[in-house]
């Protein structure tokens, strides 16, 4: 049985009021245009979702440290990987239709160096795999059996990442054949940009994808361009979302694009949905997208699609235990 065109809205809108309940959680501190919204040089991170202030955390903590910001959203993101209550990113991630939990992961740096792995299981740190293929392959992107034996051969060792719990989920997903029940524990994408002393650019993003997907199906995340970009002389972006309108129309790589040409990261940000928008005309209030940009003089921005449904984490010299603000959206 096809996942149908019902099913993956029902995804997307379960999706919308997880995204309410989270930000009810975490107290959301700020919101948009807040003069606590970092736009002053030095190290920064910015992060998807307000679970990302955790990754920020660590992220920051290797940068203040005189470490690289390749090296600092690796060790951020690894993070959440392994945070159990994060449940759409690698361990006690959502499964997929048949019960496997396919991992994408993505990493860039301010060298325009890139590295991917798609489908991939039984990996707890999917983006340290993607940033084997970065550096140790003349590749960018390793998909399935190919990226697990690629991932086997470099030292990474097979852990059982398929939770009781994420099975239990799984259960009651297909018991239900409907979309799963929203809930705070049931979060999404984590993409994380950060900026070190050095002036240097980099960034990752890291998911199980959408829950209960069909098998193979890949979303943004792991898709350089789309899920993540990086350019050293202008800034970077990531997002999270549903990935098909998210690939669609480029998201990163465009947001990126337009900063060039010198849109403030939050225009650039409101662009990209706007164009899902309008590629989406009949579909677009279901589609729960967000976008994070940070260009290369600190200024941040963020977009999301609905009111009240997309937030992030920012840490910084100003905010040195990270806040969570309020993206502005497209809908009210
Ligand atoms: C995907 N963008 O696989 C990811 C998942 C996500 O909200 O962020 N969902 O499409």
């Amino acid at each position: 049985m096809g996942m149908t065109r019902r099913t993956v809205l029902g995804l997307a809108i379960s999706g919308f009021f997880a995204k309410a309940s989270m930000n009810n959680r975490f107290n959301v501190l700020q919101e948009p245009n807040s003069s606590a919204i970092g736009s002053e040089s030095g190290i920064k991170v910015l992060s998807t979702w307000p679970f990302g202030i955790d990754a920020n955390a660590k992220a920051m903590d290797i940068m203040s440290k005189g470490g690289s910001a390749l090296d600092a959203v690796e060790q951020g993101v690894r993070i959440t990987e392994a945070d159990p209550n994060v449940t759409s990113v690698g361990y006690n991630g959502s499964l997929d239709r048949d019960g496997h939990l396919t991992l994408d992961a993505c990493i860039m740096d301010h060298r325009g160096m890139c590295g991917s792995v798609a489908c991939i299981e039984h990996m707890k740190h999917p983006i340290s795999v993607a940033r084997a293929v970065m550096e140790k392959t003349p590749h960018v992107m390793l998909v399935g059996t190919g990226a697990l034996e690629f991932a086997e051969s470099q030292g990474f060792t097979r852990e059982n990442i398929i939770t009781e719990d994420a099975l239990k989920r799984w259960k009651e997903w297909k018991h239900s054949k409907a979309a799963p029940q929203p809930t705070p524990e049931n979060h999404d994408t984590i993409g994380l940009l950060a900026l070190d002393s050095q002036g240097n650019l980099s960034g990752a993003c890291t998911t199980s994808g959408l829950s209960y997907k069909l098998p193979g199906r890949v979303g943004d995340s792991p898709l350089i361009g789309p899920g993540l970009y990086v350019d050293n002389e202008v800034g970077g972006a990531t997002a999270t979302g549903v990935g098909e309108s998210i690939i669609r129309v480029v998201g990163s790589f465009l947001i990126v694009e337009l900063m060039r040409s010198g849109m403030e990261p939050e225009a650039a940000c409101k662009e990209a949905v706007k164009r899902i928008v309008k590629v989406h005309p009949e579909t677009y209030s279901s589609l729960q997208v967000g976008f994070i940009a940070l260009r290369k003089d600190g200024k941040t921005g963020a977009f999301g699609m609905r009111k009240n449904e997309f937030s992030y984490s920012l840490t910084d010299a100003m905010n040195p235990n990270g806040i969570v603000i309020n993206a502005p959206a497209w809908l009210d």
